[in-house]
């Protein structure tokens, strides 16, 4: 990778990938596309535009000589129910754009799935990779047919699109966004503001969910693989460890005495309830090497302490 563009630059994960890329790459290699977000004090390239105008993306790909694209703009499982139809246009037909643009320019591509492709009907308990994925919400089917269109051009095109099914993933660096597992997040910031939460997922909801170290690393280990190693081209389960509220509650309560919580499920848990509890992320391991650092004790430990700083400097 030598020129790297990312879209949703400023998103939960385009916070962190941006900042590891360019430690890894340079600063200078790595272009960031924001559309509403931008960050104060952001210290990038930073170019503004929209995923949906293709013929935007291809000026920047051209003008800044592009080689890998890590096509992260999206809007997550909540805000998609509430816009289905600019979900579709943000998270379906934006991918569409790069991967079309991807067949004459040859760039590698790295597009996020999510475990939101999975259903009702998928085996909720270690999910395997090759599975039923019938999900009942628009940003599931924004996964799943994503995930079918980036094998298609592989095979018709051997366009390099590689893909990972990210669990909820937990990050301190950006303010979570309008997804279901984004509650795992909130909770810090409310723990360390008021000592109390109330969250939109009742007791016993299990979720798969990731620190957000892990899922960089992973990220970018995908993206550095030997594409020979690569058999899944839809996009690789992915996982490391999963919670129920009460479990993250349990932790944070160590850390904050006396923190309370309230379950008030609303419209989120219907979501949350259409995806697996666990997941079987074998292949990734086997086929290029994925292993996870942080449980759940280590991530809470992390983000109470980074977020307690975020707080105090705010
Ligand atoms: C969401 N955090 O809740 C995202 C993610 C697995 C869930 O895709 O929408």
């Amino acid at each position: 990778m030598k020129k790297i563009l990312v879209t949703g630059a400023f998103g939960l994960v385009g916070t962190d990938l941006v900042e590891a890329l360019q430690k890894q790459y340079g600063r200078e290699n790595v272009i960031c596309l924001g559309h509403s977000v931008v960050h104060e004090g952001f210290d990038g390239i930073l170019v503004k535009g929209s995923v949906t105008d293709k013929e935007g993306l291809a000026k920047i790909i051209d003008d800044h000589q592009i080689d890998t694209v890590f096509h992260l703009a999206g809007i997550l499982s909540g805000g998609s129910e509430k816009n289905p139809q600019l979900a579709w246009e943000v998270n379906y037909l934006s991918l569409k754009h790069v991967l079309d643009l991807a067949i004459d320019r040859k760039f590698k591509i790295f597009w996020p799935s999510s475990i939101a492709a999975f259903g009702t009907t998928t085996p909720k308990h270690n999910t395997p990779q090759h599975t039923v994925l019938e999900p009942t919400t628009m940003y599931g089917v924004n996964k799943v047919s994503g995930e079918l269109l980036c094998q298609y051009y592989n095979l018709k095109y051997g366009v390099d699109v590689r893909s990972v099914r990210y669990p909820g993933l937990l990050g301190y660096k950006a303010a979570p966004g309008a997804g279901t597992t984004e509650y795992a997040i909130q909770i810090f910031y409310d723990a360390i503001k008021t000592k109390h939460f109330e969250c939109f997922l009742k007791e016993g909801t299990s979720l798969p969910m990731m620190y957000m170290e892990d899922a960089i690393k992973g990220t970018i280990d995908l993206m550095n693989a030997d594409s020979r190693n690569l058999t899944v081209r839809t996009s690789y389960n992915f996982a490391a460890f999963s919670f129920a509220p009460e479990e993250l509650v349990a932790e944070i309560k160590k850390l904050v005495p006396g923190f309370t919580c309230e379950y008030k499920p609303d419209f989120h848990q219907a979501i949350a309830d259409s995806w697996p509890t666990k997941i079987d992320d074998s292949q990734a391991r086997k086929d290029w090497g994925w292993k996870h650092t942080y449980g759940l004790h280590e991530m809470a430990i992390d983000m109470f302490k980074n977020i307690k700083i975020k707080i105090q400097k705010a």
